[in-house]
């Protein structure tokens, strides 16, 4: 038995699901705050499900202290129950009784930060997924819905203020001097939307007035030096409600919504009910310390732990198979929000991005699931880009699908049936399959089946009879435990553009009316095949407009149509796609020349960056398509991963777009210096953040030379906010030289108080491929001042160094591997969610040479081979050696 509770553990199988035999109508809970012991009185009332008639009462329950059990008044003796390091069962219980049970926990203690433990002095919970177990003994499952009342007592001078769950009944100071606080959910809820928050914290207020006018106060809780921090949260949360109003009909349901910003956190944020907890990376924002793309992102996770009052906690999960039903769809709904605040080109650039440089590698690697897994050994692990993104993409798939009105509907009745219980992936798609009068059935494998799709998409086009055929062929990589995969249902949502740049009119072969400029054709079949008549000469296809499906894509097209594409799809998203698909190529091609060098970069590649550039665009679209591509994604062109080659192909890129278009780049930058300085003092502003994009974009390809750098310090020197600031430490901190030098230590010294800010700096000395950089992480993580117990800490550093920092984590002497595996082996006995976070850097072993996938391999057997090891390390790493 390891110290986190087995790593003997059997795993649980989706199939298996069995519904509770027993509910908890109501729960009240007295908590006696104490650092050390902290004692949790437990009173519930207990009902039996009427099938489940010699059911033992079974509660899970881990690191506590039991004091005593009582049914219906009277202490059980101890031959009456049974208690374990996971739990507590009762074999004898009659239909319907109360259960009060008095235990202790040590928050002091908890630095694996699930259940109840301490921040900076205050008292706070992580309960997802199965923390409250930790808190107290219950049946600790999304499926038990139950009505919380709790109280809290604590030392009046050190927590003066006392939140939990719902509305505060009652409060005050009890005969002693201590201060209580009472306060009432009145909506059924699972344990893990349970929340409490003990501390010297003063709050930001606003109000929110719904649309039936209510009132609805609005507090962010934090220590008082960063509340003026919040605002920008405040902001984002007010957007929010009033978007779910206007968009879903969905209003808020309790007089009050509170946020409480926690400087140690595993997660970005939670959303339990009426008191979401916040990481303050994820929350706090002033302009000198918060870049654009930081304030977007906080808007977005407040906007997202928000919708969760709707998907996820007034309907929740069955079991946690169906983590999607709320994670991928909220995820959605945050997306959606996140176009309507800014640009909805630009933002699903972004969430494209995203999922093909995270999301996909999970997908093809050992770690790979469905969007609604079968099985797992620890839930913790399944929080994952594919659970979130792809599930995102799947409800996006079905909404171009079935419509946006069907869709709404869907929504409506899928409230109406299921308010106020837990449910699962499969009621969501019965309720948009009721609503919309579709079969979902095929559509429902999206759920099933893992592995990114594949599209080859061949074009023939026939200039005599003016007929354009679209031959499409999806196929899917088998993945662990699904060798066999099958035809997917894919929207494809696509246009024809005419050689002057026109939309061609679709009319498909036969059909006797051409049907607008833009439409959705369908796959399902393994190959299906579209013709259009009347297509005129020259015609190009734009496909997957909007990336209406997660897939990758073969466009069976020439350069010069992935040119046109680029420079005359009136899609932003597709131009684009038709970058990336550019840069493919190029890539494809620089990593087999003889030399890899600034030489032999393909002119194609150098063009498609000046046709961008010389294109008078939206700049917050030009930024983002001047990007070179992750290492991952040029990793994956091949096979093998040849370290050395992918790094030199990526710094010669680099070198030759900056050295033949510098006129263009100065251009750019002082285009967008020009917008972003001509729009007055900071502001988070759509028009703006794309000028500030695009110039700190020509910075990058600018500081290639010594000038370029001069210009990026005087930036630094210069700026007034964090995207400019940042803009300029990027540019520099592939370069060597003494600008990078001064640059770092000014901004290190600057925020040395600051450990949010630190953090940045040790992403950077972190991803830097300047020589020394594992000698240099090293030393800050040995640093006495750097505090290893907190995961902001950890992940700025290390999971930046051995997730982003190839060059140096993959060096060829295998130092590096080592050292991260004795970081993983070290956090693995203080918080096992870290710990296989960073074990996930081996994911990928098996794709490098000999060598080094010899020396990775071992490391991860010495990692499993560790006494004691968390289930969380232990399923990472098994699935590794297994793939
Ligand atoms: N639901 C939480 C995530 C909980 C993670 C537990 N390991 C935040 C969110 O996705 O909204
Ligand atoms: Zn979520």
């Amino acid at each position: 038995m390891s110290p986190e509770g087995g790593v003997d553990a059997l795993p649980v199988l989706r199939l298996a699901y069995q519904p509770p035999p027993y509910t908890i109508e109501r729960l009240e809970l007295v908590f006696e705050l104490d650092a050390q012991c902290t004692r949790v009185q437990s009173t519930m009332v207990v009902r039996r499900a009427h099938d489940a008639v010699d059911a033992a009462l079974a509660l899970d329950g881990e690191k506590l202290a039991l004091l005593a059990v009582r049914l219906d008044g009277r202490s059980l003796q101890s031959d009456e129950y049974h208690v374990s390091p996971s739990g507590l069962s009762i074999p004898q219980v009659p239909a319907s009784f109360t259960l009060e049970i008095e235990s202790t926990c040590n928050p002091a203690a908890n630095t694996a930060l699930e259940g109840l433990y301490l921040t900076n002095g205050t008292f706070c919970t992580q309960c997802e997924a199965e923390g409250f177990r930790r808190i107290t003994y219950f049946p600790d499952r999304p499926d038990v819905l139950t009505i919380y009342t709790v109280e809290l007592r604590a030392d009046a001078a050190a927590f003066p203020v006392l939140l939990a769950n719902g509305d505060r009944v009652a409060g005050g100071l009890l005969p002693d001097g201590r201060a209580w606080a009472r306060w009432h959910d009145p909506w059924p809820k699972p344990s893990y939307l349970f929340a409490l928050v003990a501390g010297r914290l003063e709050s930001l207020d606003d109000e929110f007035i719904t649309r039936s006018n209510r009132h609805v106060a609005l507090q962010i809780f934090s220590t008082p030096a960063n509340l003026p921090q919040c605002a920008h949260a405040m902001t984002a949360l007010k957007a929010a409600m009033r978007w779910d109003e206007e968009t879903h009909d969905l209003e808020y349901d309790l007089d009050r919504f509170m946020i409480f910003c926690a400087d140690d956190f595993n997660l970005g944020a939670m959303e339990n009910k009426g008191l979401n907890v916040f990481n303050a990376r994820m929350l706090l924002a002033s302009p000198e310390r918060t870049s654009d793309e930081e304030y977007a992102r906080i808007e977005a996770i407040v906007a997202h732990e928000y919708f969760h009052n709707w998907t996820g906690n007034r309907v929740t999960c069955r079991d946690w198979f169906q983590l999607s039903l709320k994670e991928g769809w909220t995820v959605f709904r945050d997306q959606e929000f996140s176009a309507d605040r800014g640009s909805r080109a630009v933002a699903r650039i972004a969430q494209t991005s995203l999922l093909r440089e995270q999301q996909w590698p999970e997908d093809a690697g050992p770690q790979a699931h469905p969007v609604r897994p079968d099985s797992y050994l620890e839930i913790n692990n399944f929080y994952t880009r594919t659970v979130y993104e792809k599930g995102a993409e799947v409800i996006r798939m079905l909404h171009t699908l079935i419509g946006a009105d069907a869709y709404r509907r869907g929504t409506d009745l899928y409230f109406a049936r299921h308010d106020g219980t837990a449910v699962t992936c499969d009621d969501f798609l019965r309720a948009m399959a009721d609503a919309s009068g579709s079969s979902l059935e095929q559509f429902g494998r999206w759920y099933a089946q893992a592995g990114t799709p594949h599209v080859r998409v061949e074009v023939a086009h026939d200039r005599e009879s003016r007929q354009l055929e679209l031959r499409l062929t999806q196929s899917c990589p088998p993945t662990r435990g699904q060798p066999r995969t099958e035809p997917l249902h894919i929207p494809v949502r696509m246009a024809l553009i005419a050689a002057d740049g026109s939309p061609v009119p679709l009319r498909l072969s036969g059909a006797t009316r051409a049907a607008g400029a833009e439409r959705v054709i369908e796959l399902t079949a393994a190959t299906t095949t579209f013709s259009f008549a009347d297509v005129p000469p020259r015609t190009v296809p734009s496909l997957f407009r909007g990336f209406s499906a997660p897939v990758s894509l073969e466009l069976d097209l020439a350069d010069d149509d992935l040119e046109f594409l680029l420079a005359h799809d009136d899609d932003p998203c597709n131009r684009w796609e038709a970058m990336q698909q550019i840069q493919a190529r190029a890539f494809t091609q620089l990593l087999d020349a003889q030399q890899v060098a600034a030489e032999a970069v393909p002119k194609r590649l150098i063009a498609a960056f000046r046709s961008v550039l010389e294109n008078d665009d939206d700049p917050a679209w030009q930024a983002a398509t001047l990007r070179l591509p992750a290492f991952s994604t040029v990793a994956d062109l091949r096979g093998t991963i040849d370290v050395e080659r992918i790094h030199s192909a990526l710094l010669a890129a680099w070198e030759a777009i900056a050295t033949a278009l510098r006129p263009q780049w100065e251009v750019a930058w002082h285009r967008g210096r020009a917008a972003a300085s001509g729009a007055g003092a900071y502001a988070f502003d759509a028009a703006v953040t794309g000028a500030r994009a695009l110039a700190n974009r020509a910075l990058h390809f600018l500081a290639r030379d010594p000038a370029g750098r001069t210009r990026a310090l005087e930036q630094f020197a210069q700026s007034d906010n964090m995207t400019d600031t940042w803009g300029a430490l990027i540019a520099l901190n592939d370069c060597d030289g003494t600008e990078r030098e001064a640059a770092t230590a000014a901004f290190r010294e600057r925020w040395q108080r600051e450990p949010l800010l630190l953090d940045k700096w040790h992403s950077l000395e972190a991803t830097s491929v300047l020589p020394g950089r594992l000698a240099v992480v090293a030393r800050i993580w040995q640093d006495p001042g750097f505090d290893r117990r907190n995961p902001n800490r950890v992940r700025a550093l290390l999971n930046a160094f051995a997730h982003y920092n190839w060059p140096h984590f993959h060096a060829a002497d295998g130092g590096a591997y080592a050292f991260i595996a004795d970081q993983v082996l070290a956090l693995d006995r203080r918080s096992p969610q870290l710990g296989a976070k960073l074990a996930q850097a081996f994911d990928r072993w098996q794709r490098f040479d000999a060598s080094r996938c010899a020396m990775m391999r071992a490391q991860l057997e010495r990692i499993v081979a560790q006494p004691g090891l968390s289930r969380n390390v232990k399923e990472v790493a098994t699935n590794a050696l297994a793939n």
